[in-house]
């Protein structure tokens, strides 16, 4: 496992999972997606759907929606509760977020085909002292990120399947974004494809 910084406040672990591990977590995650199936969200406003499939873990899940983005704690097609994290994913954060409170949300991206996600910041936790932490599982993808305004340099790297990254401090509101995933650079989730599990801290916690 390498760890590199590769701006302030932004650590990429290398492989920080083995296969094995990953193996053991498409498992998981397979298992979870039969309850909280993947589905298609929609832009605020313009209601044009992602090119990524999403889930959610937890407590509270992630919600693009026509009205906005928001939190909520029921699966939109099938209106159950999210179902709950894998250990193997608090384990992760406990052992990477240097933040003493259990994350709340696990957003689950599913990249096929041509997928990509546009620049964006995670910006709709309460939480903002807490860092992002999240996995990559599968193929390679450009990763892209810049300051905290849209505008200004940027630059980009790869994930690739098990490397961790970790962005808060003054990256927390980074702009950040997946240019490209390249298909068939990994033969870990059956079917092809990239998994991102995005690990993040929604409500303060009570002092
Ligand atoms: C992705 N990741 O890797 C998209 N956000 O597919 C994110 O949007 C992200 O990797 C916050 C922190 C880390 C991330
Ligand atoms: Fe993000």
């Amino acid at each position: 496992m390498v760890r590199l910084e590769p701006g302030p406040g932004i650590v990429l672990w290398r492989e920080r999972l083995d296969r094995a591990a990953q193996t053991a977590l498409v498992a998981a995650v397979r298992a979870l997606v039969a309850e909280a199936p993947f589905y298609r969200p929609q832009m605020p406003k313009s209601g044009a759907p992602f090119s990524v499939e999403e889930t959610n873990f937890g407590p509270l899940g992630w919600l693009s929606e026509p009205g906005g983005y928001r939190y909520g704690a029921t699966h939109p097609v099938t209106g159950k509760p999210w179902p709950a994290m894998p250990p193997a994913l608090l384990a992760l954060w406990q052992a990477v977020a240097d933040y003493p409170h259990e994350p709340e949300c696990c957003l689950v991206n599913l990249y096929r085909g041509e997928a990509r996600m546009g620049l964006h910041q995670d910006r709709d936790e309460e939480a903002l002292e807490a860092p992002v932490v999240s996995l990559s599982l599968g193929d390679n993808a450009r990763f892209r990120i810049g300051g905290t305004t849209r505008k200004g340099p940027t630059q980009s790297f790869l994930l690739q399947s098990g490397d961790v990254l970790r962005f808060g401090g003054p990256a927390r509101l980074a702009f950040h974004g997946i240019d490209k995933v390249v298909a068939g650079s990994s033969t870990l989730i059956p079917g092809g494809g990239r998994i991102n599990l995005t690990l993040r801290r929604v409500t303060r916690p009570a002092a």
